[in-house]
């Protein structure tokens, strides 16, 4: 009897499934058939720039995601549920009549079959950008799907100024000069040159180092004075240095601030001499001088 009876009941029970599984499938129809978009609603949002965004002027680009949508490269061709493209505006109102072209009658605006898209040369002021998930017939979505964000942009930021240099213009590199005093020049630019030594830096002047055959220290905020060798602060492009033996000599000019630590990027320039003997032949040892004159490089 109670096989029996479970028997029954496990009938039943397989019918009720089977009925129930009936009424889920009806329900799906249904609710297909009266709602033929995507059951999740589209939607759309900017992810850049951020609301309140301060950008430079120039070029802005936008970019969204979408969510229920599929974003694809068919318009003008007939809708499809849960698909379709990207409306990106400039300052100017989103159409959102159901059924009409998300077109406006004038402003800057675009059709994009994509999630990016950039607004060319936005100027200076505070701008509203918004963007619409249209049909392929650029209709917009229903309901309609949208995203506002506000952004300020700021002038154009001023050119950069050009990297101050240096060249050493006299002595060429590589040339001969009898020893004794030996003068170097130096040309430069986008950098003045001013009396202003130990003063407060200021970007774009300064003065500077020459060095001879000693290492030019260059670590940024670290004054550019070596801890010995033969070299000079001038407030000018020209220095002498006195008395340089026969030899070869290396000369590097710097450009510093104010407070003779290197301007950065580090403006440099080296060359290579090489000082001839003057000694007289016959005379040199005799006392006469030229030999030994100005031996040791200055010896400052
Ligand atoms: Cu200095």
């Amino acid at each position: 009897m109670k096989g029996k009876t479970f028997l029954k009941v496990g009938g039943k029970s397989v019918i009720a499934s089977a009925l129930f599984a009936v009424v889920l499938l009806l329900g799906a129809c249904t609710y297909g058939a009266a709602y033929p978009t995507t059951a999740a609603t589209p939607a759309v949002t900017i992810t850049s720039p951020v609301n309140g965004a301060s950008l430079p002027a120039g070029d802005v680009t936008v970019t969204v995601s979408v969510g229920n949508f599929v974003v694809v490269d068919k318009q003008g061709q007939a809708n499809i549920a849960g698909q379709g493209h990207v409306h990106f505006y400039l300052d100017v109102a989103a159409p959102t009549t159901p059924g009409v072209p998300a077109v406006p009658t004038s402003g800057t605006w675009a059709h994009v079959s994509g999630l990016t898209y950039t607004f060319p040369n936005v100027g200076q002021g505070t701008h509203t950008i918004s963007v619409q998930l249209v049909n392929n017939d650029h209709t917009p979505v229903v309901p309609a799907a949208m995203d506002t964000i506000t952004i300020n942009v700021t002038s154009a930021p001023a050119a950069a100024e050009p990297a101050p240099t240096v060249t050493i213009t006299s002595p060429g590199n590589g040339a001969s000069l009898p020893q004794g005093n030996i003068t170097v020049t130096a040309a430069v630019a986008n950098f003045n040159v001013v009396d202003k030594q130990g003063q407060a830096n200021v970007p774009g002047e300064g003065h500077l180092h020459f060095y001879l055959d000693v290492s030019a220290p260059t670590v940024p905020g670290v004054p550019a004075v070596p801890t010995s060798g033969t070299w000079a602060h001038v407030s000018g492009t020209t220095y002498t240095f006195s008395n340089v033996g026969p030899g070869t000599h290396t000369i590097s000019v710097q450009l510093v601030n104010n407070d003779h630590t290197p301007v950065v990027p580090a403006a440099m320039d080296s060359v290579t001499i090489n000082v001839t003997s003057t000694t007289i032949p016959g005379y040199g040892d005799g006392g006469y001088g030229g030999g030994s004159y100005g031996g040791g490089g200055g010896g400052y």
